[in-house]
Protein backbone atom coordinates (compact mmCIF):
# COMPACT_ATOMS: atom_id res chain seq x y z
CA UNK A 1 0.00 0.00 0.00
CA UNK A 2 1.26 3.30 -0.60
CA UNK A 3 2.47 5.43 2.27
CA UNK A 4 -0.42 7.28 3.37
CA UNK A 5 0.56 10.58 4.91
CA UNK A 6 2.68 11.35 1.38
CA UNK A 7 -0.12 10.79 -1.01
CA UNK A 8 -3.58 11.47 0.91
CA UNK A 9 -5.45 14.23 -0.91
CA UNK A 10 -7.16 16.66 0.99
CA UNK A 11 -10.61 14.99 2.29
CA UNK A 12 -9.38 11.66 1.96
CA UNK A 13 -7.39 11.39 5.27
CA UNK A 14 -9.56 8.32 6.61
CA UNK A 15 -9.21 5.87 3.48
CA UNK A 16 -6.67 3.84 3.29
CA UNK A 17 -5.24 4.54 -0.01
CA UNK A 18 -3.12 2.85 -3.04
CA UNK A 19 -1.73 4.60 -6.38
CA UNK A 20 -0.72 3.39 -10.12
CA UNK A 21 2.78 2.00 -9.15
CA UNK A 22 1.04 -0.32 -6.51
CA UNK A 23 -2.02 -1.65 -8.92
CA UNK A 24 0.43 -2.47 -11.73
CA UNK A 25 2.47 -4.46 -9.61
CA UNK A 26 -0.10 -6.28 -7.61
CA UNK A 27 -1.83 -6.95 -11.06
CA UNK A 28 1.16 -8.68 -12.18
CA UNK A 29 1.81 -10.60 -9.09
CA UNK A 30 -1.61 -11.80 -8.59
CA UNK A 31 -1.40 -13.60 -12.31
CA UNK A 32 1.93 -15.07 -11.05
CA UNK A 33 4.15 -12.57 -13.10
CA UNK A 34 7.05 -12.28 -10.74
CA UNK A 35 10.02 -11.29 -13.08
CA UNK A 36 10.87 -8.41 -15.16
CA UNK A 37 13.19 -7.66 -17.69
CA UNK A 38 14.06 -3.85 -18.97
CA UNK A 39 15.87 -0.63 -18.76
CA UNK A 40 15.04 2.30 -15.94
CA UNK A 41 14.11 5.79 -16.14
CA UNK A 42 11.53 8.22 -16.61
CA UNK A 43 8.62 7.45 -15.63
CA UNK A 44 9.39 3.68 -14.54
CA UNK A 45 12.47 4.09 -12.33
CA UNK A 46 10.65 4.21 -9.27
CA UNK A 47 7.97 1.22 -10.70
CA UNK A 48 10.74 -1.06 -11.08
CA UNK A 49 12.17 0.13 -7.67
CA UNK A 50 9.03 -0.52 -5.79
CA UNK A 51 8.50 -4.02 -8.16
CA UNK A 52 11.60 -4.95 -6.45
CA UNK A 53 10.85 -4.24 -2.95
CA UNK A 54 7.48 -6.29 -3.38
CA UNK A 55 9.14 -9.20 -4.24
CA UNK A 56 9.20 -9.13 -8.25
CA UNK A 57 12.58 -10.01 -9.58
CA UNK A 58 13.54 -6.77 -11.96
CA UNK A 59 16.60 -7.24 -14.16
CA UNK A 60 17.82 -4.22 -15.22
CA UNK A 61 19.42 -4.53 -18.78
CA UNK A 62 21.78 -2.61 -20.89
CA UNK A 63 19.70 -2.38 -23.92
CA UNK A 64 16.20 -2.55 -24.18
CA UNK A 65 16.49 -4.76 -27.27
CA UNK A 66 18.17 -7.55 -24.84
CA UNK A 67 15.38 -7.12 -22.40
CA UNK A 68 12.59 -8.25 -24.55
CA UNK A 69 14.29 -11.12 -26.81
CA UNK A 70 14.65 -11.93 -22.63
CA UNK A 71 11.03 -11.56 -21.73
CA UNK A 72 9.87 -12.94 -25.39
CA UNK A 73 11.73 -16.05 -24.69
CA UNK A 74 10.74 -16.49 -20.98
CA UNK A 75 7.37 -16.44 -22.93
CA UNK A 76 8.29 -19.27 -25.07
CA UNK A 77 9.96 -21.24 -22.24
CA UNK A 78 7.43 -21.18 -19.66
CA UNK A 79 3.77 -20.32 -21.16
CA UNK A 80 3.79 -17.61 -19.62
CA UNK A 81 4.11 -13.74 -21.11
CA UNK A 82 7.13 -12.05 -20.18
CA UNK A 83 7.57 -9.09 -19.30
CA UNK A 84 9.53 -5.88 -20.72
CA UNK A 85 9.29 -2.51 -18.87
CA UNK A 86 10.79 0.16 -20.95
CA UNK A 87 10.84 3.93 -20.67
CA UNK A 88 9.11 6.06 -23.73
CA UNK A 89 9.90 6.90 -26.94
CA UNK A 90 13.03 5.87 -27.77
CA UNK A 91 13.47 2.75 -24.79
CA UNK A 92 9.75 2.20 -26.58
CA UNK A 93 11.00 1.03 -30.13
CA UNK A 94 14.07 -0.57 -28.56
CA UNK A 95 11.54 -2.92 -26.82
CA UNK A 96 9.47 -2.82 -29.69
CA UNK A 97 11.92 -4.93 -31.76
CA UNK A 98 11.33 -7.57 -29.34
CA UNK A 99 7.29 -7.28 -29.18
CA UNK A 100 7.64 -7.72 -33.06
CA UNK A 101 10.05 -10.70 -32.92
CA UNK A 102 7.80 -12.00 -29.92
CA UNK A 103 5.10 -11.60 -32.33
CA UNK A 104 6.63 -13.29 -35.63
CA UNK A 105 7.87 -16.32 -33.37
CA UNK A 106 4.54 -16.94 -31.88
CA UNK A 107 5.82 -16.43 -28.33
CA UNK A 108 3.33 -14.89 -25.45
CA UNK A 109 5.37 -11.60 -24.29
CA UNK A 110 4.48 -8.11 -22.87
CA UNK A 111 6.08 -4.68 -23.82
CA UNK A 112 5.00 -2.27 -20.56
CA UNK A 113 6.17 0.59 -21.29
CA UNK A 114 5.86 4.22 -19.54
CA UNK A 115 4.55 7.25 -21.91
CA UNK A 116 4.55 10.95 -22.00
CA UNK A 117 1.42 13.20 -21.11
CA UNK A 118 -1.44 12.17 -23.28
CA UNK A 119 -2.50 15.72 -23.77
CA UNK A 120 0.95 17.04 -24.85
CA UNK A 121 1.83 14.34 -27.00
CA UNK A 122 -1.50 14.06 -29.15
CA UNK A 123 -1.07 17.93 -29.42
CA UNK A 124 2.38 17.36 -30.70
CA UNK A 125 3.84 20.18 -28.44
CA UNK A 126 7.59 18.77 -27.81
CA UNK A 127 6.81 16.68 -24.82
CA UNK A 128 9.91 14.77 -23.41
CA UNK A 129 10.02 11.53 -25.46
CA UNK A 130 7.27 12.34 -27.46
CA UNK A 131 5.47 9.37 -29.08
CA UNK A 132 2.18 8.11 -29.45
CA UNK A 133 3.62 5.04 -28.84
CA UNK A 134 0.42 3.17 -29.22
CA UNK A 135 -0.44 3.49 -32.61
CA UNK A 136 3.26 2.85 -33.32
CA UNK A 137 2.81 -0.50 -31.29
CA UNK A 138 -0.42 -1.48 -33.01
CA UNK A 139 1.08 -2.55 -36.26
CA UNK A 140 3.45 -4.27 -34.75
CA UNK A 141 2.15 -6.47 -32.28
CA UNK A 142 -0.86 -9.12 -31.56
CA UNK A 143 -2.51 -6.43 -29.45
CA UNK A 144 -2.28 -2.87 -27.90
CA UNK A 145 -3.89 -1.22 -24.88
CA UNK A 146 -3.80 1.87 -23.23
CA UNK A 147 -4.91 2.39 -19.35
CA UNK A 148 -5.58 6.00 -18.66
CA UNK A 149 -7.20 5.49 -15.35
CA UNK A 150 -6.00 3.48 -12.59
CA UNK A 151 -9.18 1.96 -11.99
CA UNK A 152 -8.75 0.14 -15.29
CA UNK A 153 -4.98 -1.12 -14.65
CA UNK A 154 -6.67 -4.77 -13.64
CA UNK A 155 -8.47 -4.72 -16.91
CA UNK A 156 -5.47 -3.49 -19.05
CA UNK A 157 -3.37 -6.32 -17.48
CA UNK A 158 -5.74 -8.82 -17.38
CA UNK A 159 -6.31 -8.06 -21.40
CA UNK A 160 -2.89 -7.96 -22.07
CA UNK A 161 -2.16 -11.33 -20.05
CA UNK A 162 -5.02 -13.14 -22.47
CA UNK A 163 -4.12 -11.61 -25.77
CA UNK A 164 -0.04 -13.02 -25.25
CA UNK A 165 -1.09 -16.28 -24.73
CA UNK A 166 -4.79 -17.14 -25.85
CA UNK A 167 -4.55 -18.89 -29.19
CA UNK A 168 -1.46 -17.97 -31.11
CA UNK A 169 0.75 -16.35 -28.50
CA UNK A 170 2.53 -13.51 -29.46
CA UNK A 171 3.76 -9.97 -28.63
CA UNK A 172 1.29 -7.34 -26.72
CA UNK A 173 1.91 -3.98 -25.76
CA UNK A 174 0.42 -1.86 -22.90
CA UNK A 175 0.75 2.02 -22.56
CA UNK A 176 1.13 3.45 -19.05
CA UNK A 177 1.24 7.25 -19.48
CA UNK A 178 3.59 8.88 -16.85
CA UNK A 179 0.12 10.51 -15.06
CA UNK A 180 -1.32 7.21 -14.53
CA UNK A 181 1.35 5.75 -11.91
CA UNK A 182 0.65 8.75 -9.54
CA UNK A 183 -2.98 8.72 -9.70
CA UNK A 184 -4.58 7.75 -6.16
CA UNK A 185 -7.95 6.01 -5.13
CA UNK A 186 -8.95 4.16 -2.31
CA UNK A 187 -7.41 0.95 -1.74
CA UNK A 188 -10.23 -1.62 -0.83
CA UNK A 189 -11.45 -0.11 -4.49
CA UNK A 190 -8.38 -0.91 -6.16
CA UNK A 191 -7.80 -4.27 -4.68
CA UNK A 192 -11.41 -4.98 -6.34
CA UNK A 193 -10.19 -3.92 -9.77
CA UNK A 194 -7.71 -6.32 -9.93
CA UNK A 195 -8.11 -9.41 -12.11
CA UNK A 196 -7.02 -12.90 -11.87
CA UNK A 197 -7.06 -13.63 -15.59
CA UNK A 198 -8.53 -17.56 -15.18
CA UNK A 199 -7.83 -20.12 -17.94
CA UNK A 200 -6.05 -17.47 -20.33
CA UNK A 201 -4.80 -20.03 -22.81
CA UNK A 202 -8.05 -22.31 -22.94
CA UNK A 203 -8.01 -25.90 -24.85
CA UNK A 204 -8.97 -25.73 -28.24
CA UNK A 205 -10.13 -28.86 -28.82
CA UNK A 206 -10.55 -30.27 -32.64
CA UNK A 207 -13.35 -31.06 -34.36
CA UNK A 208 -13.71 -35.20 -34.44
CA UNK A 209 -14.56 -34.65 -38.36
CA UNK A 210 -10.98 -33.32 -38.94
CA UNK A 211 -9.57 -35.95 -36.85
CA UNK A 212 -10.83 -38.35 -38.69
CA UNK A 213 -9.71 -36.68 -42.07
CA UNK A 214 -6.37 -36.37 -40.83
CA UNK A 215 -5.86 -39.88 -39.56
CA UNK A 216 -7.45 -41.40 -43.21
CA UNK A 217 -4.93 -39.16 -44.86
CA UNK A 218 -2.01 -40.32 -42.76
CA UNK A 219 -3.23 -44.02 -43.37
CA UNK A 220 -3.22 -43.28 -46.69
CA UNK A 221 0.54 -42.39 -46.68
CA UNK A 222 3.54 -44.72 -48.14
CA UNK A 223 6.31 -42.39 -46.87
CA UNK A 224 4.73 -40.43 -44.28
CA UNK A 225 6.44 -37.83 -42.28
CA UNK A 226 6.04 -35.65 -39.25
CA UNK A 227 7.97 -32.17 -38.91
CA UNK A 228 7.88 -30.81 -35.33
CA UNK A 229 7.98 -27.22 -35.11
CA UNK A 230 8.67 -24.55 -32.41
CA UNK A 231 5.09 -24.56 -31.41
CA UNK A 232 5.13 -28.42 -30.65
CA UNK A 233 7.89 -27.59 -28.36
CA UNK A 234 6.13 -24.88 -26.94
CA UNK A 235 2.95 -26.35 -26.51
CA UNK A 236 4.99 -28.56 -23.52
CA UNK A 237 2.70 -31.40 -25.18
CA UNK A 238 5.91 -33.65 -24.54
CA UNK A 239 4.66 -36.98 -23.58
CA UNK A 240 1.69 -37.37 -26.22
CA UNK A 241 3.82 -36.07 -28.90
CA UNK A 242 6.44 -38.75 -28.05
CA UNK A 243 3.44 -41.25 -27.96
CA UNK A 244 2.20 -40.15 -31.61
CA UNK A 245 5.45 -40.34 -32.94
CA UNK A 246 6.45 -43.87 -31.48
CA UNK A 247 2.68 -45.24 -31.93
CA UNK A 248 2.83 -44.31 -35.65
CA UNK A 249 6.31 -45.40 -36.00
CA UNK A 250 6.67 -42.54 -38.69
CA UNK A 251 10.08 -40.69 -38.78
CA UNK A 252 10.65 -37.42 -37.59
CA UNK A 253 12.46 -34.18 -38.77
CA UNK A 254 12.46 -31.27 -36.02
CA UNK A 255 13.08 -27.83 -36.68
CA UNK A 256 15.45 -26.03 -34.87
CA UNK A 257 14.04 -25.21 -31.54
CA UNK A 258 12.25 -28.48 -31.63
CA UNK A 259 15.80 -30.33 -31.34
CA UNK A 260 15.22 -32.01 -28.36
CA UNK A 261 11.64 -32.34 -28.00
CA UNK A 262 12.48 -36.10 -28.93
CA UNK A 263 15.80 -36.98 -28.50
CA UNK A 264 18.02 -36.17 -32.09
CA UNK A 265 19.63 -40.01 -30.91
CA UNK A 266 15.28 -41.27 -31.26
CA UNK A 267 15.81 -44.31 -33.57
CA UNK A 268 12.64 -42.45 -35.73
CA UNK A 269 15.04 -38.96 -35.90
CA UNK A 270 15.33 -38.14 -39.69
CA UNK A 271 17.47 -34.89 -39.13
CA UNK A 272 20.55 -35.98 -40.21
CA UNK A 273 18.39 -37.05 -43.95
CA UNK A 274 16.76 -33.75 -43.83
CA UNK A 275 16.97 -33.44 -47.73
CA UNK A 276 15.55 -36.98 -48.60
CA UNK A 277 12.59 -37.12 -46.63
CA UNK A 278 11.42 -33.91 -47.73
CA UNK A 279 11.86 -34.74 -51.21
CA UNK A 280 10.72 -38.24 -51.32
CA UNK A 281 7.64 -38.13 -48.40
CA UNK A 282 4.01 -38.13 -50.26
CA UNK A 283 2.09 -37.20 -46.52
CA UNK A 284 3.55 -34.42 -44.19
CA UNK A 285 2.08 -34.17 -40.52
CA UNK A 286 3.12 -30.67 -39.52
CA UNK A 287 2.91 -30.43 -35.69
CA UNK A 288 3.14 -26.50 -34.77
CA UNK A 289 5.44 -25.90 -37.55
CA UNK A 290 4.63 -23.64 -40.45
CA UNK A 291 5.42 -23.69 -43.92
CA UNK A 292 7.50 -20.55 -44.13
CA UNK A 293 10.60 -19.85 -45.77
CA UNK A 294 12.22 -22.34 -43.60
CA UNK A 295 10.38 -25.02 -44.91
CA UNK A 296 10.31 -23.74 -48.77
CA UNK A 297 6.96 -22.94 -48.44
CA UNK A 298 6.11 -26.43 -48.86
CA UNK A 299 7.28 -26.51 -52.12
CA UNK A 300 10.36 -26.14 -55.14
CA UNK A 301 12.90 -28.23 -55.76
CA UNK A 302 13.78 -29.20 -52.18
CA UNK A 303 10.44 -31.22 -52.24
CA UNK A 304 10.79 -32.94 -55.00
CA UNK A 305 8.35 -33.99 -57.53
CA UNK A 306 6.29 -36.96 -55.89
CA UNK A 307 2.82 -34.98 -55.18
CA UNK A 308 3.08 -34.17 -51.12
CA UNK A 309 -0.57 -34.36 -48.93
CA UNK A 310 -0.27 -31.94 -46.19
CA UNK A 311 -1.63 -32.67 -42.33
CA UNK A 312 -1.35 -29.60 -40.17
CA UNK A 313 -2.14 -29.18 -36.82
CA UNK A 314 -2.08 -25.74 -35.56
CA UNK A 315 -4.02 -23.55 -33.37
CA UNK A 316 -4.35 -20.50 -36.08
CA UNK A 317 -7.40 -21.60 -37.94
CA UNK A 318 -5.27 -18.78 -40.99
CA UNK A 319 -2.52 -20.78 -40.96
CA UNK A 320 -4.47 -22.95 -42.99
CA UNK A 321 -3.55 -23.05 -47.07
CA UNK A 322 -1.21 -20.05 -46.50
CA UNK A 323 1.50 -21.72 -48.93
CA UNK A 324 -0.29 -25.14 -50.23
CA UNK A 325 -2.92 -26.79 -50.04
CA UNK A 326 -3.53 -28.81 -46.64
CA UNK A 327 -5.47 -31.47 -47.29
CA UNK A 328 -6.36 -32.29 -43.44
CA UNK A 329 -6.00 -28.75 -41.81
CA UNK A 330 -6.68 -29.92 -37.32
CA UNK A 331 -7.22 -26.89 -35.58
CA UNK A 332 -6.65 -26.75 -31.79
CA UNK A 333 -3.82 -26.69 -29.51
CA UNK A 334 -1.35 -29.04 -29.40
CA UNK A 335 -1.84 -31.21 -26.65
CA UNK A 336 -5.29 -32.06 -27.33
CA UNK A 337 -4.67 -32.46 -31.14
CA UNK A 338 -2.06 -34.85 -30.48
CA UNK A 339 -4.23 -36.60 -28.08
CA UNK A 340 -7.29 -36.88 -30.74
CA UNK A 341 -5.30 -38.36 -33.04
CA UNK A 342 -3.61 -41.06 -30.56
CA UNK A 343 -7.19 -41.62 -29.43
CA UNK A 344 -8.32 -42.33 -33.27
CA UNK A 345 -5.45 -44.38 -33.71
CA UNK A 346 -6.50 -47.19 -31.84
CA UNK A 347 -4.68 -50.27 -31.06
CA UNK A 348 -4.03 -51.96 -35.04
CA UNK A 349 -2.15 -49.01 -35.95
CA UNK A 350 0.09 -49.72 -39.35
CA UNK A 351 3.71 -48.77 -39.22
CA UNK A 352 4.89 -47.59 -42.10
CA UNK A 353 6.28 -49.71 -45.56
CA UNK A 354 9.74 -50.74 -44.09
CA UNK A 355 11.50 -49.75 -47.21
CA UNK A 356 10.40 -46.14 -46.68
CA UNK A 357 11.97 -46.41 -42.64
CA UNK A 358 14.81 -48.63 -43.36
CA UNK A 359 15.96 -46.11 -46.69
CA UNK A 360 15.55 -43.20 -44.33
CA UNK A 361 17.78 -44.72 -41.39
CA UNK A 362 20.62 -45.73 -44.23
CA UNK A 363 20.70 -42.47 -45.40
CA UNK A 364 21.04 -41.20 -41.93
CA UNK A 365 23.68 -43.10 -40.76
CA UNK A 366 26.01 -42.93 -44.08
CA UNK A 367 25.38 -39.20 -43.70
CA UNK A 368 26.61 -39.15 -39.89
CA UNK A 369 29.63 -41.65 -40.73
CA UNK A 370 30.78 -38.75 -43.34
CA UNK A 371 30.54 -35.93 -41.17
CA UNK A 372 32.30 -37.92 -37.65
CA UNK A 373 36.04 -37.20 -38.87
CA UNK A 374 35.64 -33.83 -39.58
CA UNK A 375 33.86 -33.46 -35.74
CA UNK A 376 37.07 -35.05 -34.63
CA UNK A 377 40.11 -32.69 -36.17
CA UNK A 378 41.86 -30.31 -33.55
CA UNK A 379 43.18 -27.99 -35.77
CA UNK A 380 44.29 -24.66 -35.16
CA UNK A 381 43.36 -21.92 -36.15
CA UNK A 382 39.87 -24.04 -35.79
CA UNK A 383 37.41 -24.85 -38.31
CA UNK A 384 33.35 -24.97 -37.54
CA UNK A 385 33.18 -28.83 -37.27
CA UNK A 386 36.35 -29.17 -35.19
CA UNK A 387 35.18 -26.51 -32.56
CA UNK A 388 31.85 -27.68 -33.14
CA UNK A 389 32.46 -31.18 -32.64
CA UNK A 390 34.21 -30.59 -29.30
CA UNK A 391 30.93 -28.34 -28.41
CA UNK A 392 28.68 -31.70 -29.21
CA UNK A 393 30.35 -33.36 -27.20
CA UNK A 394 30.25 -31.08 -24.14
CA UNK A 395 26.19 -30.82 -24.40
CA UNK A 396 26.60 -34.85 -25.26
CA UNK A 397 27.70 -35.43 -21.86
CA UNK A 398 25.49 -31.91 -20.48
CA UNK A 399 22.23 -32.32 -21.77
CA UNK A 400 20.18 -30.46 -19.57
CA UNK A 401 22.53 -27.58 -20.90
CA UNK A 402 20.32 -25.16 -22.67
CA UNK A 403 22.34 -23.79 -25.70
CA UNK A 404 21.67 -19.91 -27.12
CA UNK A 405 22.80 -19.91 -30.99
CA UNK A 406 23.03 -17.65 -33.55
CA UNK A 407 25.40 -16.24 -36.35
CA UNK A 408 25.17 -17.29 -40.09
CA UNK A 409 28.03 -20.31 -40.26
CA UNK A 410 27.84 -20.34 -36.42
CA UNK A 411 24.67 -20.98 -36.17
CA UNK A 412 23.73 -23.28 -39.11
CA UNK A 413 26.70 -25.46 -38.61
CA UNK A 414 25.93 -25.67 -35.13
CA UNK A 415 22.02 -26.63 -35.84
CA UNK A 416 23.47 -29.72 -37.64
CA UNK A 417 26.08 -30.63 -35.53
CA UNK A 418 24.86 -30.36 -32.23
CA UNK A 419 23.04 -33.12 -30.44
CA UNK A 420 20.04 -31.87 -28.66
CA UNK A 421 18.53 -34.75 -26.10
CA UNK A 422 15.96 -32.77 -24.36
CA UNK A 423 12.71 -30.33 -25.26
CA UNK A 424 13.11 -27.22 -25.18
CA UNK A 425 16.91 -26.97 -24.48
CA UNK A 426 17.93 -24.97 -28.25
CA UNK A 427 17.03 -21.49 -28.40
CA UNK A 428 18.02 -19.63 -31.65
CA UNK A 429 17.67 -16.59 -34.57
CA UNK A 430 13.85 -18.27 -34.82
CA UNK A 431 11.63 -16.96 -37.91
CA UNK A 432 13.60 -13.78 -38.56
CA UNK A 433 16.64 -15.19 -38.40
CA UNK A 434 17.38 -12.51 -36.42
CA UNK A 435 20.89 -11.49 -35.18
CA UNK A 436 20.98 -9.84 -31.44
CA UNK A 437 18.63 -12.41 -29.79
CA UNK A 438 21.78 -13.82 -27.74
CA UNK A 439 22.41 -12.39 -24.11
CA UNK A 440 19.21 -11.77 -23.65
CA UNK A 441 17.89 -15.42 -24.90
CA UNK A 442 21.05 -16.48 -22.80
CA UNK A 443 19.72 -14.43 -19.61
CA UNK A 444 16.54 -15.00 -19.53
CA UNK A 445 17.03 -18.79 -19.80
CA UNK A 446 19.20 -18.89 -16.73
CA UNK A 447 16.80 -17.10 -15.19
CA UNK A 448 13.52 -18.93 -15.75
CA UNK A 449 15.32 -22.59 -15.73
CA UNK A 450 18.19 -22.28 -13.36
CA UNK A 451 20.07 -23.87 -15.92
CA UNK A 452 23.19 -24.13 -17.30
CA UNK A 453 23.63 -21.83 -20.64
CA UNK A 454 25.75 -22.28 -23.55
CA UNK A 455 25.78 -19.21 -25.97
CA UNK A 456 27.41 -20.14 -28.83
CA UNK A 457 27.66 -17.12 -31.06
CA UNK A 458 29.21 -15.87 -34.56
CA UNK A 459 31.39 -12.56 -33.86
CA UNK A 460 29.45 -10.68 -35.33
CA UNK A 461 25.93 -11.68 -34.07
CA UNK A 462 27.77 -11.56 -30.48
CA UNK A 463 28.55 -8.16 -31.00
CA UNK A 464 24.51 -7.23 -31.42
CA UNK A 465 24.31 -7.71 -27.50
CA UNK A 466 28.01 -7.89 -26.18
CA UNK A 467 27.12 -5.34 -23.60
CA UNK A 468 25.10 -7.65 -21.62
CA UNK A 469 27.93 -9.22 -20.33
CA UNK A 470 28.00 -6.65 -17.89
CA UNK A 471 24.48 -7.77 -17.28
CA UNK A 472 25.25 -11.36 -16.91
CA UNK A 473 28.01 -10.66 -14.14
CA UNK A 474 26.33 -8.43 -11.88
CA UNK A 475 23.63 -10.90 -11.90
CA UNK A 476 26.31 -13.94 -11.59
CA UNK A 477 24.34 -16.06 -14.02
CA UNK A 478 25.49 -19.34 -15.49
CA UNK A 479 26.56 -18.61 -18.46
CA UNK A 480 29.18 -19.52 -21.03
CA UNK A 481 29.66 -17.99 -23.85
CA UNK A 482 31.48 -19.07 -26.88
CA UNK A 483 32.46 -16.58 -29.48
CA UNK A 484 33.44 -17.82 -32.83
CA UNK A 485 35.88 -15.81 -33.61
CA UNK A 486 36.53 -15.52 -37.74
CA UNK A 487 37.72 -11.78 -37.80
CA UNK A 488 34.09 -11.26 -39.60
CA UNK A 489 30.38 -11.53 -40.75
CA UNK A 490 30.39 -15.06 -43.19
CA UNK A 491 34.39 -14.55 -43.04
CA UNK A 492 37.50 -12.97 -42.38
CA UNK A 493 38.72 -12.88 -45.48
CA UNK A 494 37.44 -10.12 -47.59
CA UNK A 495 39.28 -6.95 -48.82
CA UNK A 496 38.10 -3.74 -50.12
CA UNK A 497 40.20 -3.00 -52.77
CA UNK A 498 39.05 0.10 -53.47
CA UNK A 499 39.96 2.64 -50.35
CA UNK A 500 41.59 2.72 -47.42
CA UNK A 501 38.61 1.43 -45.79
CA UNK A 502 38.46 -2.11 -44.42
CA UNK A 503 36.23 -4.63 -46.58
CA UNK A 504 32.27 -4.34 -45.24
CA UNK A 505 32.54 -7.78 -43.65
CA UNK A 506 35.45 -7.91 -41.60
CA UNK A 507 36.31 -6.68 -37.86
CA UNK A 508 39.67 -6.04 -36.14
CA UNK A 509 41.55 -9.11 -37.11
CA UNK A 510 42.41 -10.87 -34.02
CA UNK A 511 39.93 -9.08 -31.54
CA UNK A 512 39.89 -10.59 -28.03
CA UNK A 513 36.24 -10.73 -26.61
CA UNK A 514 37.41 -12.97 -23.73
CA UNK A 515 38.82 -9.39 -22.33
CA UNK A 516 35.48 -8.14 -22.70
CA UNK A 517 34.22 -10.59 -19.79
CA UNK A 518 37.34 -9.59 -17.66
CA UNK A 519 36.40 -6.37 -17.82
CA UNK A 520 33.11 -7.24 -15.51
CA UNK A 521 34.82 -9.76 -13.43
CA UNK A 522 33.61 -12.80 -15.32
CA UNK A 523 35.86 -15.31 -16.56
CA UNK A 524 37.83 -15.03 -20.11
CA UNK A 525 39.80 -17.34 -22.01
CA UNK A 526 41.39 -17.71 -25.24
CA UNK A 527 41.03 -21.08 -27.01
CA UNK A 528 42.60 -21.98 -29.60
CA UNK A 529 41.93 -25.66 -30.36
CA UNK A 530 38.89 -28.29 -30.19
CA UNK A 531 40.48 -29.32 -27.03
CA UNK A 532 41.12 -26.56 -25.22
CA UNK A 533 37.56 -25.03 -26.02
CA UNK A 534 36.17 -28.34 -24.55
CA UNK A 535 38.23 -28.09 -21.50
CA UNK A 536 36.95 -24.38 -20.59
CA UNK A 537 33.50 -24.93 -21.49
CA UNK A 538 33.71 -27.67 -19.29
CA UNK A 539 35.32 -25.58 -16.69
CA UNK A 540 32.69 -22.80 -16.93
CA UNK A 541 29.77 -25.24 -16.91
CA UNK A 542 31.02 -27.04 -13.73
CA UNK A 543 31.68 -23.83 -12.13
CA UNK A 544 28.91 -21.46 -12.99
CA UNK A 545 30.87 -18.68 -13.20
CA UNK A 546 30.36 -15.99 -16.00
CA UNK A 547 32.78 -17.20 -18.69
CA UNK A 548 33.21 -15.74 -22.03
CA UNK A 549 35.63 -18.35 -24.54
CA UNK A 550 37.46 -16.63 -27.49
CA UNK A 551 37.50 -19.24 -29.72
CA UNK A 552 39.64 -18.54 -32.59
CA UNK A 553 38.16 -20.16 -36.04
CA UNK A 554 40.42 -19.55 -39.33
CA UNK A 555 38.72 -16.64 -41.22
CA UNK A 556 38.45 -18.54 -44.05
CA UNK A 557 36.60 -21.14 -42.66
CA UNK A 558 32.79 -20.12 -43.68
CA UNK A 559 30.97 -19.63 -46.13
CA UNK A 560 28.68 -16.17 -47.48
CA UNK A 561 25.51 -16.35 -45.56
CA UNK A 562 26.03 -19.98 -43.93
CA UNK A 563 23.75 -22.08 -45.88
CA UNK A 564 21.21 -19.52 -46.82
CA UNK A 565 23.56 -18.05 -49.17
CA UNK A 566 21.22 -18.51 -52.19
CA UNK A 567 18.72 -16.10 -50.95
CA UNK A 568 21.55 -13.25 -51.61
CA UNK A 569 19.90 -11.39 -54.65
CA UNK A 570 22.25 -11.11 -57.51
CA UNK A 571 23.82 -7.99 -59.44
CA UNK A 572 24.54 -8.60 -62.93
CA UNK A 573 27.19 -5.40 -62.51
CA UNK A 574 28.61 -6.87 -59.82
CA UNK A 575 32.23 -7.00 -60.09
CA UNK A 576 34.15 -10.97 -59.72
P1 LIG B 1 9.21 -23.48 -36.69
O1 LIG B 1 9.94 -22.18 -36.95
O2 LIG B 1 9.85 -24.32 -35.65
O3 LIG B 1 8.90 -24.20 -37.95
P2 LIG B 1 6.88 -21.83 -36.42
O4 LIG B 1 7.17 -20.71 -35.50
O5 LIG B 1 6.98 -21.53 -37.88
O6 LIG B 1 7.80 -23.07 -36.03
O7 LIG B 1 5.44 -22.40 -36.15
C1 LIG B 1 4.90 -22.50 -34.87
C2 LIG B 1 3.41 -22.71 -35.04
O8 LIG B 1 2.92 -23.30 -33.85
C3 LIG B 1 2.63 -21.42 -35.27
O9 LIG B 1 1.91 -21.51 -36.48
C4 LIG B 1 1.71 -21.33 -34.06
O10 LIG B 1 0.42 -20.84 -34.38
C5 LIG B 1 1.64 -22.76 -33.60
N1 LIG B 1 1.37 -22.94 -32.18
C6 LIG B 1 1.98 -22.34 -31.14
N2 LIG B 1 1.52 -22.79 -29.98
C7 LIG B 1 0.58 -23.72 -30.27
C8 LIG B 1 -0.28 -24.56 -29.49
N3 LIG B 1 -0.24 -24.57 -28.17
N4 LIG B 1 -1.13 -25.38 -30.14
C9 LIG B 1 -1.17 -25.39 -31.50
N5 LIG B 1 -0.39 -24.63 -32.28
C10 LIG B 1 0.47 -23.80 -31.68
C1 LIG C 1 19.25 -7.75 -36.87
C2 LIG C 1 22.20 -10.04 -41.26
C3 LIG C 1 22.85 -12.47 -40.90
S1 LIG C 1 24.05 -13.42 -40.21
C4 LIG C 1 24.99 -12.09 -39.75
C5 LIG C 1 24.38 -10.91 -40.13
C6 LIG C 1 24.95 -9.56 -39.84
C7 LIG C 1 26.27 -12.27 -38.99
C8 LIG C 1 27.08 -13.45 -39.44
O1 LIG C 1 28.38 -13.39 -38.90
P1 LIG C 1 28.76 -14.12 -37.56
O2 LIG C 1 28.71 -15.64 -37.98
O3 LIG C 1 27.74 -13.90 -36.53
O4 LIG C 1 30.12 -13.69 -37.20
P2 LIG C 1 29.74 -16.43 -38.95
O5 LIG C 1 30.11 -17.65 -38.22
O6 LIG C 1 29.05 -16.75 -40.24
O7 LIG C 1 30.95 -15.53 -39.19
N1 LIG C 1 20.92 -7.61 -38.69
C9 LIG C 1 20.01 -8.36 -38.01
N2 LIG C 1 19.78 -9.63 -38.34
C10 LIG C 1 20.44 -10.18 -39.38
N3 LIG C 1 20.14 -11.45 -39.69
C11 LIG C 1 21.43 -9.46 -40.10
C12 LIG C 1 21.62 -8.16 -39.70
C13 LIG C 1 23.15 -11.14 -40.79
MG1 LIG D 1 31.94 -14.41 -37.77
Amino acid sequence: MADKSATTPAGADEQELTDGFHLVIEALKLNGLTTIYGVPGIPITDLGRMAQAEGIRVLSFRHEQNAGYAAAIAGYLTKKPGVCLTVSAPGFLNGLTAAAHATTNCYPMILISGSSEREVVDLQQGDYEEMDQLAVAKSMCKAAFRVLHAADIGIGVARAIRAAVSGRPGGVYLDLPAKLFGQVMNAEAGKKSLIKVIDSAPAQIPAPDAVKRALDVLKSAKRPLIILGKGAAYAQADDAIKALVEKSGIPFLPMSMAKGLLSDMHPQCAGAARSNVLRDSDVVLMIGARLNWLLSHGKGKSWGEAPKKFIQIDIEPREMDSNVEIAAPLVGDIGSCVAALLDGMGSHWTAPPAEWTAAINGKRDDNVAKMAPRLMNNNSPMDYHGALGALRTVIKERPDTILVNEGANTLDLARGIIDIYKPRKRLDVGTWGVMGIGMGQAIAAAVETGNRVLAVEGDSAFGFSGMEVETICRYNLPICIVVFNNGGIYRGTDVNAESADPATTVFVPGARYDKMMEAFGGVGVQAESPDALKRAVDEALSSGKPTLINAVIDPAAGSESGRIGNLNPQSVLKKK
